[in-house]
């Protein structure tokens, strides 16, 4: 039997490499830009190569979103074998009211969700009403085909300003976007501004030079945590998309 290839389990793009599709859904200002922003300079420092294409922004003069952000990325080659590398896209969505209809447009084809949720207080609303969109717009396919990861922004913010982690868990398992057992697994949270001030300041940094190796790229074992935590959810969903799809053709 031949040996299977990425291309076997994956939908392909234009030159024909295997690639899944994120798309970051969530409320206005909860910081999908920024996670996608702050996610390809990190990629620019460590990896150069592990970018496709450049990053596109279609948003209005004050910056908020009016369509989409998008970049591709891929990942580093795998060692031992000749697997193709994986494409993944990464989309965003404008989460303003008004904006509906752009982000049924994003979702078309999509293959995992990260439901980019907003800790402020003021976006409870908004983060339940996101959920329920996001929910409508998949189908039955939401939570199981289509894994999800929910991902909330802004940690950095001080207790008395946040919502309770707990009730948006609760909130999630009732709309069956995650399932209980799954629950702290795949409920994240991290601060795009942490992760983006932590970046500069290494750059910025006299030590610059111990941070970076012999080509130029930051070293992966001085990425801060607050780094950790916004590619965790980006790195989660992929490992999930793949998991799925593996579960899929076993099943055939
Ligand atoms: N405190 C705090 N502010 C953040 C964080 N991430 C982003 N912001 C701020 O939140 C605001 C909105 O960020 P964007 O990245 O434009 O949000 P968005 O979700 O893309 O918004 P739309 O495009 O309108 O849907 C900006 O002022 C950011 O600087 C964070 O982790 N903490
Ligand atoms: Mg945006």
């Amino acid at each position: 039997m031949s040996q299977l290839e990425l291309s076997d389990l994956f939908s392909v793009d234009r030159e024909g490499k295997p690639t899944i599709k994120i798309v970051l859904f969530g409320p206005p200002m909860s910081g999908k830009t920024s996670m996608l922003t702050v996610f390809n300079a990190l990629r620019r420092m460590e990896n150069p190569k592990t970018i496709v294409s450049a990053l596109t922004k279609i948003q209005d003069d004050s910056g908020r979103t009016v369509f989409f952000d998008q970049g591709v990325f891929q990942t580093p080659p795998f060692k031992g074998n000749n697997f193709d590398r994986l494409r993944y896209q990464l989309w965003t969505v404008p989460g303003e009211e008004r904006h509906k209809v752009q982000r049924d447009i994003v979702m078309k084809g999509v293959d995992a969700v990260i439901l980019f949720l907003n800790f402020e207080k003021a976006a409870k609303e908004q983060n339940e009403a996101i959920i329920k969109e996001a929910k409508e717009i998949v189908g039955e396919k939401f939570g199981s085909e289509i894994p999800v990861v929910a991902y909330i922004n802004k940690s950095d913010l001080p207790a008395e300003e946040r919502l309770d982690k707990r009730d948006i868990i609760q909130n999630l398992l009732d709309e069956g976007a995650i399932h209980s057992d799954k629950a702290a697994n795949l409920v994240l949270t991290g601060s795009c501004l942490n992760a983006r001030n932590e970046l500069l300041s290494i750059l910025t940094s006299p030590k610059r030079d111990e941070h970076f190796d012999d080509s130029n790229r930051l070293r992966i074992d001085k990425r801060p945590d607050s780094v950790w935590l916004i590619v965790k959810p980006i790195q989660k969903l992929t490992q999930l998309a793949v998991e799925q799809r593996l579960e899929y053709v076993q099943n055939i």
